[in-house]
């Protein structure tokens, strides 16, 4: 059976620059916030638009090593249970059942899921070496092997009911995230229609529309990647990691700590999304404020020294940096 395509009411919300732009940033946020070479004047501003990430709970210290002990990793399983609860009810209100979720990660040769090739990955904002190793990591972790030797590998150690009685729930999620999250999208990512810029962080709710239609469901980008069937699957998987925790330790009730599902939305009120928004508005943590509200604009100055920074910050970026092939 092919992967379910959602209704078109659904999609649509899931398409709105409000969700898409949502999506993103808090993923970018996480990225680069615990980064020394994030400019502290692009801390301050996010700061200004709300989005500041709750203080100490960074997924990664200065090194760039996992944390397991600050509750970043609960942010991550619950700010995706918010989005998965948020699509139950918009296919419910569809008359349609619940997302589907994988029991376990497809084989190679799944015929329901196979794996799409890979690519020669073309960004024009990248170097052409840039570019070349890129499409080895594709190469790398969409090749069986990957599966066989560290897919596998990971997810029989996060199901295993001994390491979950060991793990904190922030620990089991940073590691579910940096450790077969991000690799899956990747690995079920197809060959994109286009390379979409980079996040402005002087103009978030900026960029051009085109990267806004339905069919724009790329899922190795946080701007489209719940655009794609496959999300649903893969956070479902994810999402059920949680539940196993819980009853691996008894817990009945979880008592999140990490509970960040960023700040207020930052597009413009005169968007036609209106709906969307009134759900997102759920999502949004101490929202009240409106970016009309601040006026940030952080200059020519800030958006160069971000440029330049280079961190990586995005979903390519940063799994090509964990997994290889080095
Ligand atoms: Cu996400």
């Amino acid at each position: 059976m092919a992967p379910r395509v959602f209704p078109e009411s659904v999609r649509r919300m899931q398409a709105s620059k409000s969700m898409r732009l949502r999506h993103e940033l808090w993923h970018y946020v996480r990225a680069v916030w615990g980064n020394p070479r994030f400019p502290e004047q692009g801390r301050q501003l996010l700061r200004e638009l709300g989005w500041a990430l709750p203080g100490g709970r960074e997924p990664m210290d200065a090194n760039g090593s996992l944390q397991f002990d600050n509750r970043a990793g609960e942010d991550f399983l619950y700010m995706h249970r918010q989005m998965i609860a948020m699509t139950d009810r918009a296919l419910a209100a569809a008359g349609e059942p619940p997302i589907t979720r994988w029991p376990s990660i497809p084989e190679p040769g799944d015929s329901d899921f196979p794996v799409p090739p890979a690519w020669a990955y073309a960004d024009p904002a990248a170097s052409p070496q840039d570019n070349a190793a890129t499409t080895r990591f594709l190469q790398f972790i969409k090749a069986d092997a990957y599966y066989e030797r560290t897919m596998r590998v990971r997810e029989r150690f996060l199901t295993d009911p001994a390491n979950l009685r060991r793990l904190s729930l922030g620990a089991l999620g940073n590691l579910a995230e940096f450790t077969i999250h991000n690799a899956m999208h990747m690995r079920w990512a197809a060959e994109p229609k286009g390379y979409r810029p980079p996040l402005d962080l002087g103009d978030p709710a900026s960029g051009d529309p085109i990267w806004d239609g339905l069919d724009h469901d790329y899922l190795g980008d946080t701007y489209s990647s719940h655009l794609n069937p496959h999300f649903w699957y893969l956070h479902g998987w994810i999402d059920d990691l949680v539940e196993l925790w819980a009853d691996v330790n008894g817990v009945r009730t979880i008592d999140w700590v990490g509970d960040w599902t960023g700040g207020p939305d930052l597009t413009a009120p005169t968007e036609p999304a209106a709906e969307p928004a009134v759900e997102m508005a759920a999502l949004a943590t101490a929202a009240a404020a409106s970016v009309a509200d601040r006026p940030v604009r952080p200059g020519p100055a800030l958006a160069a020294l971000l440029r330049s920074s280079a961190m990586p910050s995005t979903l390519v970026e940063i799994t090509r940096l964990q997994e290889g092939p080095g």
